[in-house]
């Protein structure tokens, strides 16, 4: 529980000072920013927008795969009313490392660079004056890391990032930073359990409030006119909804539920917040929401535009909702990390079933990159077989796991957590490494929602060691692309098959999905009859795999790689990036699309 976790929101009693916009900005590779002083301002600046990547606003090679340190500066007016309350810098992301000084002094430090942290400046502001602000950040990569990667040093001594996967590595202040004043007492957490019996018009919400005083809290719901249709009072308890109106995928209701500390005096903080109620669960190879079993029809994806980077644009995220409605889809997996808080709320509102994965990605290490892979230089000791993965990474994970929980608990869209990516499951060391992360999440989620994580293909049925650990079974497969591709791809069919009755066998009454499945297809590119990175060779690839799902009825989902093309690293295996998209990273269908599209629509959401 933090703070940091609470979306911020301008209410009776908080206030929110927008800080993005044009920072300094500069690149330390020597690190030798605080040494110099540049807390209090950076000796060459160039201008820099925030949110945004930093990488491909360059127009140079070294300022675009920069690795090290790197400096945001800034100046911040903090208004002289607000020295009643606390005043924190809340930053929705950093990415991957920051430090954080307001006036030259030390004020936060976090790492991962994917979810919120705020920094309390209370001891350092100059109220109603401009303050200081510099922000080191660092993006280097490591085994203790998530995502996973290295960092490799050129002759000359210049850093460059070796992740040990195919995305970008895009960096900075990637989302949204802002000041929030809030009362010194204040509400620190909410989080939300709902009870729905299907045959009951009434629905149960139990809720527990965190806050940093001793006064007693109400709580009131309102439904989306704004009526009020409950309230309770205390910290924690049941309310009961009455004529619920369910979220129900692709169908939401969101209630607002408006939390007050009550003095004696009057209100002395406020926070609200959207919750749907449903309930989520896995049974008898379902996964079942409100008591019903769902068909997941949707994609992985990623954060990744052109020119932004992985910076938050609302214009794109807005098309990628638009494109997945026009797709017929009901789902998506935040692959490969923690996705910005604005796209849960819009998947809240759209009735989206997300999978809500953390950067635990890269945790293979024959996949680190693919000439290592193929010379043998990669191949000495596993992931998991490696001391400091079981000590400091699991650590390192298990603390983002609980900022990933914290932050994400309430949001109705957020239906399962994915664990880890791709990680190397065939040896007997990654066993207590799951168990400690699973059990961490089951422990920590209010709402127990299922867990689990994507397989590899290294890591088939009867192969894998850790799957016993998975509320349901989520697959990366490509038959028809790395293996098979082509004209074999006649041998996937049967394969792909051969291995899911395998996992049924072993883990009988777990429902299935396909995470990621798919094939590399330039835009434009048409032959007749197929090849491979052809528009008509995806369809066909697709083709296979609906197939391969509708021979069971025990396949639960579909999400192929991936819903649009994407950036990576460069590379013999990538044409400027990856380009699995059904639609291309500037968000317009390929020929499958089309295709994939008639299938969806033709497949309810409730599908059994
Ligand atoms: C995978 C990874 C994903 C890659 C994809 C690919 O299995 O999970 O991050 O982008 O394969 O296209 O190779």
């Amino acid at each position: 529980m933090s703070f940091a976790s609470l979306y911020p929101r301008l209410t009776a009693t908080r206030r929110i000072q927008d800080m993005c916009g044009t920072w300094d900005f500069q690149f330390d590779p020597e690190s030798i920013g605080e040494r110099d002083g540049w807390t209090k301002g950076l000796p060459v600046p160039t201008d820099m927008p925030v949110p945004a990547s930093f990488a491909d606003v360059f127009t140079d090679k070294y300022s675009r795969e920069y690795t090290g340190d790197f400096w945001y500066f800034t100046k911040l007016f903090v208004p002289g009313e607000w020295n009643d309350g606390n005043l924190d810098i809340r930053f929705d992301s950093a990415t991957h490392h920051a430090t954080v000084f307001v006036n030259g002094f030390k004020v936060a430090e976090h790492s991962g660079g994917f979810l919120p942290f705020t920094a309390n400046i209370n001891d350092v502001v100059k109220p109603n004056a401009w303050n200081d602000v510099a922000v080191k950040v660092n993006n280097e990569l490591s085994w203790q890391t998530l995502p996973v990667g290295e960092v490799h040093t050129l002759p000359d001594g210049t850093k460059m990032s070796a992740p040990y996967f195919d995305f970008y590595n895009y960096s900075g202040l990637q989302r949204k930073v802002r000041l929030v004043y809030t009362p010194f007492e204040r509400i620190e957490d909410l989080s939300v359990v709902s009870h729905v019996d299907p045959s009951a018009k009434d629905a149960v919400v139990d809720y527990a409030v965190a806050t940093s005083g001793s006064h007693d809290v109400e709580v009131v719901v309102t439904d989306e006119s704004g009526a009020e249709v409950a309230r309770a009072t205390g910290k924690s308890g049941s309310i009961t909804i009455p004529d619920v109106r369910l979220w129900q995928l692709r169908d939401a209701y969101l209630y607002t539920f408006t939390v007050r500390i009550l003095g004696e005096d009057g209100v002395i903080d406020e926070y609200y917040d959207t919750v749907g109620v449903r309930t989520v669960e896995v049974k008898d190879n379902r996964i079942l929401v409100n008591g019903r079993p769902v068909y997941l029809k949707g994609f992985g994806r990623h954060e990744d535009s052109n020119i932004h980077g992985r910076g938050f644009d609302p214009v794109v995220n807005k098309r990628d909702f638009e494109n997945m409605k026009w797709m017929g889809a009901n789902s998506f997996r935040t692959s490969h990390y923690p996705y910005a808080e604005e796209q849960l709320y819009e998947a809240d509102r759209e009735g989206f079933f997300v999978i809500d994965e953390v950067a635990a990605v890269g945790m293979m290490k024959s996949l680190m990159n693919f000439m290592d892979a193929a010379t043998g230089t990669g191949k000495q000791k596993t992931y998991f077989e490696e001391e400091s993965v079981q000590t400091e990474t699991l650590e390192v994970h298990k603390r983002t796991l609980r900022e990933l929980v914290d932050r994400d608990k309430r949001h109705a869209s957020v239906c399962a957590w994915s664990l880890l990516n791709e990680p190397d499951t065939t040896v007997p060391e990654a066993v207590p490494y799951f168990k400690a992360i699973f059990d961490l999440v089951r422990e920590i989620d209010p709402q127990a929602r299922p867990r689990t994580y994507a397989s590899v293909m290294m890591s088939p049925a009867g192969v894998d060691k850790t799957m016993d650990f998975a509320d349901f079974i989520m697959l990366n497969r490509y038959q028809g692309w790395y293996i098979n591709g082509g004209y074999p791809i006649v041998k996937g069919k049967p394969m792909m098959k051969a291995e899911l009755e395998k996992w049924h066998e072993l883990q009988p009454g777990k429902p299935i999905m396909f995470s990621e499945y798919g094939a590399d297809t330039m835009a434009g590119v048409h032959k007749l009859p197929s090849v491979m990175w052809s528009e008509e060779y995806q369809v066909e690839v697709l083709k296979m795999w609906g197939e391969i799902f509708d021979s069971y009825d025990w396949i639960v989902g579909e999400q192929p790689w991936n819903l649009n093309d994407f950036q990576t690293t460069e590379g013999i295996m990538r044409v400027d990036g990856n380009k699995k998209g059904l639609f291309t990273r500037d968000r317009q269908p390929k020929m499958a699309a089309h295709w994939l599209r008639e299938r969806w629509i033709a497949m309810p959401d409730y599908k059994f």
